[in-house]
């Protein structure tokens, strides 16, 4: 394994020192190194997708001349695709990046299912795209030789550069400074009391990450009705509309979605549709820690957000936001005769659990019982 410090290094020796992007739990020590050594050389913008992040470097690369590193799992390369075609591409404006993907779903490594897919076509889809790209090994010689590669390729063709990094490539770092925030309810506490407020013909939707692998636990340790829940593990920021659809078709049950603070930026257009749509049976809860709490709790940019002006701005027929057990057992008793479409953000502390259980049969089994629970809804 490869120490930050080390890689960080060799990164500023040839002055890449501008990060943008989407963290991953591959370059979770990285990040956390990032974060403690802030200062006017090394900056680090924390993108609200990943699409964003290609964006964002583009702008560095068009004021400065230098070249943006972009971070991503390899799930978000696939939302890169239009910018790095259509902007980045020797092409188009021919514009230097160097891109730093964890490959999670590497073919033969044990993982989750969402990752098999992007696991499996990652490397000939940066083919197809005409990236060059290297799989990185943990040893500095080859680091600094795949550096000067891709140096060198920037300065004869200018475009993406990609270099592809495994699971444990980075040794532990410990931060100077432990990343919190004021608030004190828990993820699992606000879980806990809302699933257990609920009737029983709700229908839940929640978010990729810790929320849905903490509600996961709390079906698996009570009546494992599994059934009445859609676990959106894959295809982050995109629970929100998921759920809207189902609140649009089944119109007599209420349909709650728990979102994250990240997942809900990332896609931050879906307010304008549930706005319009205006489901009167739709709940969004957004769980606000201020952070991308599943990849180590690097911060969103939440902390900036006022999610209930958005939803107010976008048509929402009521929303609030709370910080305590005892706001949030008030709300849940209010929104029982409040139409929605209802959005309650609730302010919870950075307080990241490891060894979460995940659903762990396969996702089409999940999937089949939870639409044959639909079908039998009115
Ligand atoms: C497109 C995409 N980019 C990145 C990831 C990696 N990822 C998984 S969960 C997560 C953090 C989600 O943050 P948030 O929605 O705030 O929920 P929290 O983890 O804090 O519960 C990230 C970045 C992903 N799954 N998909």
């Amino acid at each position: 394994m490869i120490s930050c410090e080390e890689f960080f290094k060799i990164l500023n020796k040839h002055n890449l020192t501008f990060f943008t992007g989407i963290p991953d739990s591959t370059f979770k020590d990285m990040m956390k190194f990032l974060a403690d050594n802030r200062s006017k050389k090394l900056e680090n913008i924390i993108a609200c997708n990943e699409c964003e992040a290609i964006a964002i470097a583009s702008g560095y690369h068009l004021a400065t001349n230098k070249i943006g590193v972009v971070y991503m799992q390899n799930s978000g390369f696939g939302k890169t695709i239009n910018p790095l075609t259509s902007l980045c591409d020797p092409e188009v404006y021919s514009i230097p990046i160097l891109l730093i993907v964890g490959w999670r779903g590497e073919p033969n490594k044990l993982d989750a299912p969402q990752h098999k897919k992007m696991g499996k076509i990652m490397i000939p889809l940066m083919e197809t795209l005409q990236i060059p790209y290297e799989v990185l090994e943990p040893k500095m010689q080859e680091i600094e030789k795949a550096l000067n590669k891709a140096l060198k390729y920037f300065n004869q063709r200018q475009g993406p550069y990609a270099l592809i990094f495994r699971r444990n490539f980075f040794q532990k770092y410990e931060m100077k400074y432990l990343l919190s925030n004021k608030y004190h309810l828990t993820t699992r506490e606000v879980i806990q009391i809302i699933l257990d407020s609920l009737s029983n013909n709700e229908i839940v939707v929640s978010t990729t990450g810790h929320i849905s692998r903490i509600i996961f636990e709390y079906r698996e340790s009570n009546e494992k009705n599994h059934y009445k829940s859609f676990y959106n593990i894959g295809s982050m920021g995109c629970a929100s509309s998921i759920g809207l659809s189902i609140a649009l078709q089944k119109t007599k049950n209420r349909v709650i979605v728990f979102d994250g603070d990240g997942a809900a930026i990332m896609q931050m257009g879906v307010f304008s549709t549930i706005g319009k749509y205006l489901p009167s049976n739709f709940v969004h809860i957004i769980i606000d820690n201020e952070a991308h709490e599943s990849t180590g709790g690097q911060p969103t940019n939440s902390k900036n957000v006022k999610f209930i002006d958005i939803a107010k701005a976008s048509s929402y027929k009521w929303n609030i936001e709370v910080n305590t057990k005892e706001e949030l057992i008030k709300v849940l008793d209010h929104i029982h005769n409040q139409n929605g479409p209802i959005l309650i953000v609730i302010k919870t502390k950075l307080h990241s659990e490891s060894d979460l259980k995940r659903p762990d049969k396969p996702p089409k089994q999940y999937k089949e019982e939870f639409m044959k629970y639909l079908s039998n809804l009115n």
